[in-house]
């Protein structure tokens, strides 16, 4: 069984998690709307990917005789940039996600929760892979961002990316 205090800040994670696919999808259709389809596939497929991470964390909670609750979740913003703005913009919430994934780490320190030590190490990986991927479109977009050609492959190849189930491997 999990305490309080862990079952609180899980459930707060699970927001977080759901509040980054719908920020996903917002920006999925941006991409949409400006014709990057690429763009749009690649941030629609991430947004799958947090409806896992929140599910993984909802099955969790259940696993350990915990209660799931579920809150509001924030409406996502509108107002999205050029791809480089909107990437680096993924990159910071990213950055925020990887920070609550440490306080949920430090939180199961405190509480001598070894179990969930052990099952939040999952996201700590996770995170590391997430900024790692952002990054290296940014890094991309930097390099050749301003030439249309190289915009237009780009795309192509993040149009690429297939939708692969997460699950919680221990
Ligand atoms: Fe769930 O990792 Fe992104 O936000």
């Amino acid at each position: 069984m999990i305490s309080e205090k862990i079952e609180n800040i899980l459930n707060e994670q699970i927001n977080k998690e759901f509040y980054s696919a719908y920020l996903y999808l917002a920006i999925s259709a941006h991409f949409d709307e400006v014709g990057l389809k690429g763009f749009s596939d690649w941030t629609r497929i991430q947004a799958r990917e947090e409806v896992d991470h929140g599910m993984i964390l909802f099955d969790y909670i259940i696993e350990r005789q915990g209660n799931v609750r579920l809150g509001q979740i924030n409406m996502p913003e509108t107002n999205f940039g050029s791809p480089i703005e909107v990437f680096k913009k993924i990159y910071e919430h990213e950055k925020y996600v990887t920070d609550s994934i440490n306080c949920v780490a430090n939180m199961t320190d405190e509480e001598c929760d070894l179990a969930t030590r052990y099952f939040i190490n999952w996201y700590i990986k996770e995170q590391v892979e997430e900024e790692a991927n952002v990054d290296d479109v940014i890094k991309k977009l930097e390099l050749f961002g301003d030439e249309k050609c190289a915009l237009y492959h780009l795309d192509k190849e993040l149009g690429r990316r297939e939708y692969k189930m997460h699950s919680y491997e221990g």
